[in-house]
């Protein structure tokens, strides 16, 4: 390997395996899920589908394309799965482009409240073409329902769309699902952040209600970086497949997608439970520690939750990622309700605990680390005695190289 590249790799396992990740949409692949991604999968081209290439010599691509597929569909109780999307824009992209058209409009929430650059940033390919419509949250930072279905019944969007960034909180699938067919609207979801959540049965799942649920498989569901889509509908499906190729992609990433399957295995196996159980219980007793302590959070029932740092410390959600680098924790600055910073500043940071549930965090080590960040931020402990405590924390945990 390039001499260059083997230190530099060496930094980044060295940062990962000393600090505190707490960044809600990070986690660590196990190896076999890197061996995977690293392996001679790589190689291969196959534009097209299991049984259906343009490519010859594509058997046991075929066979890991396919059992990636299965064990996708088992996992989620869906019946149609594309596994091909290189990342979750790719997978939000390919499915506008396979059920609206230009200039359709798109019901979503706004990226200030907790949605997604893809659910129609002004800056982004969904606000250039499609026409986008934003709903909101209500006076109690959980969405308005309500208003809601008063916007969807006014202005008859072509597609109502649910997920999220930094939302805190589960969504009511059920009740979003009744106001789009009230008024005829594709239901979409895209469940990135709490795939691995629904997967370990700790939140509720989009599959009965949504015409089709896209995905990352990286976050909380703990696999290679990717994307994926779902639905129980063949007409759907059909879409998706031709959107993606010869749509939006050409030959995909079968290397990644064997990562894939093994993710969607781990995910499935009683330990996976345990796992998901683990994360919403150390993210709750991290969000309830800083509570104690007279900082203002937005409360949790996922992987995340908000912290308000300028009610907080007097301090913008970007000092705060700074300082807390400073000591190898990494966190991501992130806009609160009703942000008056602009999003490169931001009066909050995001926290989530996805990462370090996977290297073993229990709940004391949960509430250490809110502590510790507390009592950092505070101007109570000196940068050199957080960085120590830092050091304690990330040694009692899992290498990252033996997951
Ligand atoms: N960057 C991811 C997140 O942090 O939510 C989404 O793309």
């Amino acid at each position: 390997m390039n001499e260059l590249l083997k230190s530099y790799l060496a930094n980044e396992t060295a940062r990962q395996n000393e600090g505190l990740e707490l960044i809600a949409s990070e986690n660590f692949a196990s190896q076999e899920v890197r061996a995977l991604c690293g392996s001679v999968l790589t190689n291969k081209y196959a534009e097209g589908f299991p049984g259906k290439r343009y490519y010859g010599g594509c058997q046991n691509i075929d066979d890991v394309e396919q059992l990636a597929i299965n064990l996708l569909c088992d996992l989620f109780g869906a019946k149609y799965a594309n596994v091909q999307p290189h990342s979750g824009s790719s997978a939000n992209m390919i499915t506008y482009y396979a059920l609206l058209n230009p200039g359709d409009t798109i019901l979503s929430l706004s990226l200030d409240e907790g949605g997604h650059l893809t659910h129609g940033s002004p800056v982004n390919f969904s606000a250039k073409y499609y026409q986008i419509l934003h709903y909101h949250l209500g006076s109690d930072a959980h969405i308005d329902y309500d208003r809601l279905e008063e916007l969807a019944l006014e202005k008859h969007p072509q597609m109502i769309l649910a997920g999220f960034s930094s939302y805190p909180f589960e969504i009511d699938f059920a009740r979003i699902s009744a106001i789009a067919k009230k008024i005829d609207a594709i239901f979409m979801v895209d469940m990135a952040h709490v795939a691995g959540l629904i997967a370990g049965g700790v939140h509720s799942s989009p599959i009965p209600y949504a015409d089709v649920v896209t995905s990352t498989t990286h976050k909380t569901l703990r696999g290679p970086r990717g994307g994926i889509i779902l639905t129980n509908n063949e007409e759907i499906i059909k879409k998706i497949n031709k959107a993606t190729f010869p749509g939006l992609q050409g030959g995909p990433l079968e290397n990644i997608i064997g990562a894939k399957a093994q993710c969607f295995y781990e995910a499935s196996l009683p330990a996976f439970k345990a796992y998901a159980e683990a994360v919403v219980q150390n993210t709750k007793v991290t969000a309830a520690t800083f509570a104690q302590l007279g900082d203002i959070v937005s409360g949790t029932e996922n992987h995340l939750f908000l912290l308000n740092t300028k009610e907080s410390f007097n301090l913008t959600g970007l000092q705060v990622e700074k300082m807390l680098e400073e000591i190898n924790v990494t966190v991501n600055k992130n806009m609160l309700p009703g942000d008056q910073e602009r999003p490169s500043v931001t009066s909050g940071i995001r926290i989530g605990l996805a990462a370090l549930t996977t290297r073993g965090l229990n709940q004391d080590g949960a509430k250490e680390v809110a502590m510790l960040i507390h009592q950092y931020l505070k101007g109570e402990i000196t940068k050199e005695e957080a960085q120590k405590r830092v050091v304690l924390i990330a040694k009692d945990l899992k290498n990252i190289e033996e997951l």
